[in-house]
Order: C-alpha cells, then structure tokens, then sequence
C-alpha cells in the first residue's frame, strides 16, 4: 500500500502551492471574479453558458429533447465556457452563477430576467417551465426528484473523488482510489439493480432523472470515461448498460451530447449552437464557436 504518512498537515493550511494534477491550474481556495468579461447574449430567451461535461450536457440533452416534443419556446443559445482556461471566473459568468461552474442559465422571457445556476436546479426549472419531463403526480414526482437529487449527491463522489484519483492526480494513490472505487462500484450496483426492474429511472416514463443520472453513468459505460470501463468493470452492469443504450439511441440525446464539447471525434463537437440548423454546419465550421 502507498506510504500515505509522509505528510503533516500544518495548524492553518495556505495557499502557498499548486496543488497538481490535471486541474492544478483553476483550482482556488477563493471565490469570486478574476478578470471583467461581459457575458455574449443571443437571439434566444434562453442563454445557456456551458460546456459539454456530464454536467453541463444535462441540460443541452433537455433543451433538444423539449424542442423535439415541439416546445419552440425552448430554442437556446448555448455558449462555450472553457473552463480549463478560466472562463468560469470572468465577472459577467460569476453574476450568472456566484460558484463559477458550468453550466449556468440566463432565462430573458421573464421580466427580470431569471438566472438559474446547478445543473438539477436547472433541469428542474426548465421541465416546470415547459411542463415536461417532470412528473406532475406527486408520487411519481417524489420518486423522480430523490432520483434527481441522487444523482446531484453521488455524482461528485464519481468525478471529483474517483476520476480525479484514477485519472487527473499528478500521482495514483492506492488508498484513494480504493476508497473511490468502492463507492463508484456501489452507485453502479444501486443504478443496476433498480433498473432490472424499471424501464426508466422512475419506470416507465423517461425524465429529467434519466437525463442527469444518463450523463455521468451513462458516459461511464458507454463512453469509457475517466478510461476506466475495464477497471470498474461496467460490462458487467448489464440493467445498467440496457437502458444507458436505449437512451443513448435517442436523436435529441445525440445533439446534445455535441453541444458546447470540446473533446472527442471532431464531427461530435458543435463548440456553440445558436440555431439548429448549426447541427447541420460542416465539422470545421462547428469547431469554430
Ligand atoms: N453541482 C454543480 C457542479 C458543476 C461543476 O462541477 N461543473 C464543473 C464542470 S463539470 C466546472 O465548471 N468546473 C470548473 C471549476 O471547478 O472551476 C452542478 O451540477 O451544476
């Protein structure tokens, strides 16, 4: 097992080096701007700022899947926020959302304009809005909100505690990936077996809860994220695996999936969509944002 002894933490910790890692370079123990940007604002009511993590494809998969139930008022902006380079913290995304994270939401068809920041709480907002995808019943909705907000609760044990240990550390710590691992393992049990016996997250009608718990679990097993299908095992969850497919063969999921990415093949990459014809546009006019 790795020697994890080696360090003391001091009395009062500061903020006296990098810490390392894949994402040393944005990571602060401070909030709060860094730099004057003035947000861009499109055609649209809705003005998403995004980029196409699980996080932030939540709700570029939503939006396509509203405009394809013919919900016209749900057409979108949705503008690239790189943040690898720092955009989360420009002034005009911070007054969007003071945690300068992706995604976050502007909604210009209410006066005053309405801001909406976390990805559940914005999914949420945007089912009521349109009336889908949400239940209405309140025990079918009960169930699709714990599910919603399993997912806004488990999710960081997957990405910020196992994919930064297997992947992103600038070295693999035996105790912390293990210690992730476990967890990540047992999330995938609990999705496995309740989808043995529901078609969908919530049974059989396919929701906001398919859509934020798809974007994680789904990339993990469809999509080899953190590169650790083989690690995890995730051939294995086969419930799991059924309904990320069937899910995944939807055509509004696949336009989703594009918007605002920036890694990947080439041709699933729209850096920015302001219209959707830009689906449409060729592969180096879509990288051009
Ligand atoms: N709980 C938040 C998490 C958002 C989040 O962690 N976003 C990441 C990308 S997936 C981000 O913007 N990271 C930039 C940073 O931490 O500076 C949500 O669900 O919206």
């Amino acid at each position: 097992m790795t020697d994890v002894s080696a360090y003391t933490p001091p009395r009062v910790w500061t903020w006296d080096q990098e810490s390392g890692g894949a994402w040393a370079k944005i990571n602060r123990p401070i909030a709060g701007p860094t730099h004057e940007r003035v947000l861009p604002v499109g055609k649209h009511p809705l003005q998403l700022y995004s980029m196409g993590t699980p996080n932030g494809v939540k709700v570029t998969i939503l939006l396509e899947e509203l405009l394809a139930l013919g919900k016209s008022g749900a057409e979108y902006d949705a503008h690239l926020i790189e943040i690898g380079k720092g955009d989360q913290f420009g002034s005009g995304f911070v007054e969007v959302n003071p945690n300068s994270k992706i995604p976050a939401l502007m909604d210009h068809g209410t006066n005053p304009p309405t801001r909406v920041f976390e990805s559940g709480a914005i999914l949420l907002y945007l089912a009521e809005k349109f009336g889908a995808f949400v239940p209405s019943d309140p025990s079918e909705r009960a169930e699709c909100l714990s599910w919603l907000f399993w997912q806004m609760g488990s999710a960081p044990y997957l990405g910020g505690g196992f994919g930064h240990f297997y992947k992103y550390a600038p070295e693999p710590i035996e105790y912390c990936i293990n210690r992730f691992t476990m967890e990540v393992k047992r999330q995938l049990d609990v999705l496995d077996r309740h989808l043995a016996s529901h078609r969908h997250i919530c049974g059989e009608h396919y929701t906001i809860a398919d859509i934020a718990i798809w974007a994680w679990y789904g990339n993990l097993v469809l999509y080899n994220g953190y590169e650790a299908s083989e690690f995890l095992d995730t051939a294995s969850y086969t419930h799991l695996n059924r309904w990320a497919r069937e899910i995944q063969a939807r055509p509004a999921v696949q336009r989703g999936r594009k918007v605002n990415r920036t890694s990947g093949p080439l041709e699933d990459q729209l850096r920015e969509r302001h219209d959707a014809s830009d689906f449409d546009l060729r592969t180096e006019d879509k990288l051009q944002g």
